[in-house]
C-alpha cells in the first residue's frame, strides 16, 4: 500500500505495514500484531516522540553495552523486521552478538530470522541453541551458549514476561526497550527505555559512538547515576498527563 509521506502519521503506518510484511514472510507471529497494537496505544501518549527520560536510559544503556564483555541482542519476530539495519550498527558498535530468541519458538521462524538479518550484515546466533536459562518456563528459556546463556548484558526488546526475572537470576544485566513502563519487563530490568525501538535502537547507536570516547570509569559513572525507577515514575507520570 502506498502511503502518502505528508499523512500525519507516516510512520506510524508505515511500521504497521512492517510487521504485516513481517508476518507474512513467516518472521513474525500472528501474536506480534496485537503486540504492535498495544505498543502504539503507548506510543499515541507519548506523541511519538523520545522523550527526556527515553534519552537518559539509552545514554545509560550504550554506556552498560559498551562495558559488557560479552553483549548479546536478544531479536525477535517484531524486532527482526522493524529494525534489521539497526540491529547490525549497534552489534558493530558496541561489540554485541545478536541472538534470536522467540516465545513462541520455532526452527523454522529462528532460521527465517537468521537469514533475514544475514541481508542486513548480522551473523544472528540462534540455530544452534541448546542450553537453558533456569526457572523460565517458556522457550525464551531456550539460547545459544555462546550467546544468551554466557552474556553478561542482555537487550531485550518488545516483550512482557518473566524472562528478564530470571536473566537477572542467571546474573546478567538486562537493558529493556518497551513502551509501557508497566510492564513486568520494564520493571524488573536494570535500564528501561520507555520508546519505540524503531527511535530508540538508532539513538543508541549514536549515543554508543559518542561514549566510545570515554574511559571505563567515565561509563561506570553513567551507570551508576541512572536510577531506573526514578526515570519510569518519570515515564508514568508523563503518559497520566497527556490521558
Ligand atoms: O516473536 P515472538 O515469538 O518472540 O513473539 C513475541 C511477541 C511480540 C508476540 C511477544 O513478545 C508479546 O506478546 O509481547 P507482549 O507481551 O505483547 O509485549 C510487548 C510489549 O512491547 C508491550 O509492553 C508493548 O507495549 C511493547 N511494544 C510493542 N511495540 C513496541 C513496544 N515497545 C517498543 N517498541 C515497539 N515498537
Amino acid at each position: 500500500m502506498n502511503i502518502p509521506k505528508s499523512h500525519p502519521r507516516y510512520y506510524s503506518l508505515m511500521t504497521r505495514h512492517l510487521i504485516e510484511e513481517g508476518y507474512k514472510k513467516g518472521i513474525t507471529h500472528l501474536q506480534g500484531l496485537i503486540a504492535q497494537g498495544r505498543g502504539e496505544a503507548f506510543d499515541y501518549l507519548l506523541g511519538e516522540k523520545t522523550m527526556s527520560f527515553a534519552k537518559k536510559a539509552i545514554k545509560a544503556a550504550a554506556a552498560q553495552l559498551l562495558l559488557a564483555k560479552n553483549p548479546v541482542i536478544s531479536v525477535n519476530g517484531n524486532v527482526a523486521v522493524l529494525c534489521p539495519e539497526e540491529i547490525g550498527k549497534l552489534c558493530r558498535t558496541v561489540n554485541a552478538k545478536a541472538e534470536a530468541n522467540l516465545f513462541y519458538r520455532s526452527e523454522e521462524r529462528i532460521g527465517k530470522i537468521v537469514n533475514y538479518l544475514k541481508k542486513f550484515g548480522v551473523d544472528c546466533l540462534g540455530r544452534n541453541a541448546k542450553k537453558k536459562i533456569a526457572g523460565l518456563e517458556s522457550k525464551r528459556a531456550i539460547v545459544e551458549e555462546n550467546g544468551i546463556y554466557s552474556a553478561d548484558v542482555v537487550l531485550v526488546m518488545l516483550e512482557d514476561g518473566d524472562r528478564t526475572e530470571m536473566l537477572k537470576k542467571a546474573g546478567k544485566k538486562v537493558i529493556a526497550i518497551d513502551l509501557s513502563p508497566q510492564s513486568r519487563t520494564a520493571k524488573k530490568a536494570d535500564i528501561t527505555i520507555v520508546d519505540n525501538v524503531v527511535r530508540a535502537l538508532p539513538l543508541m547507536v549514536k549515543e554508543a559512538k559518542k561514549l566510545k570516547k570515554k574511559n571505563k570509569k567515565q561509563l561506570t559513572k553513567i551507570v551508576k547515576e541512572f536510577d531506573n525507577k526514578k526515570n519510569l515514575k518519570e515515564a508514568v507520570s508523563y503518559l497520566r498527563k497527556n490521558i
